[in-house]
């Protein structure tokens, strides 16, 4: 197997380190790449603004799992974890002990390229490793990276390839940092990354949580979940919108609830308990011990007190996964578009999204009877919010 080692600081890491390593993988056919930030890197001090190693580390997983290759892709820990400056040629003793049986490559910018020779112990990364080297601008393909790989393969026996990146992403991670602090340079960003450090009001960001724009909204929330979930979330918020014209609701509220109403999705039941107690909801037994339940009832939670929204977003997020009896237009829209948006794939979407043009009403009743019968297929027991929500569509489409 063919292992990619891809380090660097990673202060933050942008979108010139992903189509990067993008590339890197299908030059070099590798089977996987492992982003490897620096806990303590040996070359230069981090500038005064640096989020802890810890932080950068959590960025890179943000970064890495926005490229949609799990498995193939991972962050490794192993220099952040390691005491003292991180040494290349211990990482690549250590991953070699790890994998002896695979080709390791070392994937770095020029500039670290052409001063490998200074490195600690240069002979024992190239004989541990290959080396690529990914040349920033046409300038750098010329004799200057040609002569540095044939001197390195003639003192240390280095095998070298250089990659000529097809487009280079006009940024460093110094730009970046300066841009950021201006409120600026999202554009070289993943959005999860983005959304983290403003979150957690990273490299001089100071965003108002609870005034924040649609993008820094959509932004903070698919940094809360996995990559895998960001074309869901982003389906819910633009068909709510959708549906919110159609039948004459609000539209930006639509757009508020859609895009904030899984940002809990993935926290643990532990994690659930804590925000539900910190917010002083109430919780029946069901609820209690369901995450699947819980992530309506806590994303509704940090939907009013961490991101300001108003009652109406709160309600439609809380009921989300249930329903209810009385159901408002907006908690409609929001079920409804939870259910059919254009990632979603069943037996009857399609009737499910005609009849969200024709008649809302039965487009829930639809969708509370898929659930209730998929629920009792999987001998899982129903919310009487639920059982309730069905007993109120059907009583009310009668009369
Ligand atoms: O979050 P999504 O995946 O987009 O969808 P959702 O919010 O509708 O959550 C679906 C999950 O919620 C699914 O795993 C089943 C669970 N669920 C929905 N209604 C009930 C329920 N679980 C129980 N125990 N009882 C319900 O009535
Ligand atoms: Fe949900
Ligand atoms: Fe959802």
């Amino acid at each position: 197997m063919k292992i990619g080692v891809y380090g660097g600081t990673f202060n933050p890491p942008h979108l010139g380190h992903l189509t990067s390593a993008r590339f890197a993988m299908d030059y070099l056919g590798l089977d996987r790449l492992l982003f490897m930030p620096a806990g303590d890197p040996p070359h230069k001090e981090l500038p005064p603004n640096s989020p802890p190693a810890q932080t950068r580390l959590e960025l890179m997983e943000a970064a890495a799992d926005s490229m949609l290759l799990p498995g193939r892709v991972e962050v490794d820990h192993m220099e952040v974890r390691r005491e003292g400056k991180s040494y290349t040629a211990d990482t690549l003793q250590e991953l070699h002990d790890q994998y002896p049986d695979d080709e390791l490559w070392l994937l770095m910018g020029t500039d670290m390229f052409l001063t490998l020779q200074h490195w600690k112990k240069p002979e024992v990364i190239c004989s541990l490793a290959h080396l690529a080297a990914f040349a920033r601008t046409q300038a750098d393909t010329g004799e200057m990276l040609e002569l540095q790989a044939k001197y390195l393969s003639e003192t240390y026996g280095a095998k070298c390839a250089v990659i000529q990146l097809p487009q280079i992403t006009p940024v460093s991670s110094t730009q970046l940092r300066g841009l950021l602090a201006k409120g600026e340079g999202r554009q070289y960003l993943p959005p999860a990354v983005y959304g983290d450090i403003l979150r957690q009001g990273l490299y001089g960001t100071h965003a108002d949580m609870k005034n924040l724009t649609h993008a820094d909204l959509t932004a903070c929330s698919l940094s809360m979940v996995y990559a895998k979930r960001h074309a869901h979330i982003l389906g819910v918020a633009q068909t709510a919108v959708e549906l919110a014209k159609r039948w004459g609701g609000d539209e930006e509220l639509a757009f508020r609830a859609g895009i904030l109403h899984d940002c809990t999705k993935y926290l643990s039941l532990r994690e659930h308990l804590a925000i539900c107690e910190q917010y002083g909801l109430e919780l029946d037994d069901m609820e209690r011990s369901s995450a699947k339940l819980l992530h309506a009832k806590t994303g509704a939670a940090l939907a009013r007190h961490l991101y300001g929204q108003p009652d109406q977003v709160y309600e439609a997020i809380c009921w989300h996964t249930t329903g209810k009896p009385d159901m408002t237009l907006l908690e409609k829209i929001i079920y409804i578009a939870d259910y059919m948006e254009p990632n979603r794939r069943f037996d009857g979407v399609e009737e499910m999204r005609r009849l969200c043009g024709t008649d809302l009403d039965a487009a829930l009743l639809m969708g509370l009877e898929m659930s209730v019968e998929d629920l009792k297929e999987r001998d899982i027991p129903i919310h009487q919010n639920t059982q309730g929500a069905l007993d109120w569509v059907l009583e009310h489409r009668k009369g």
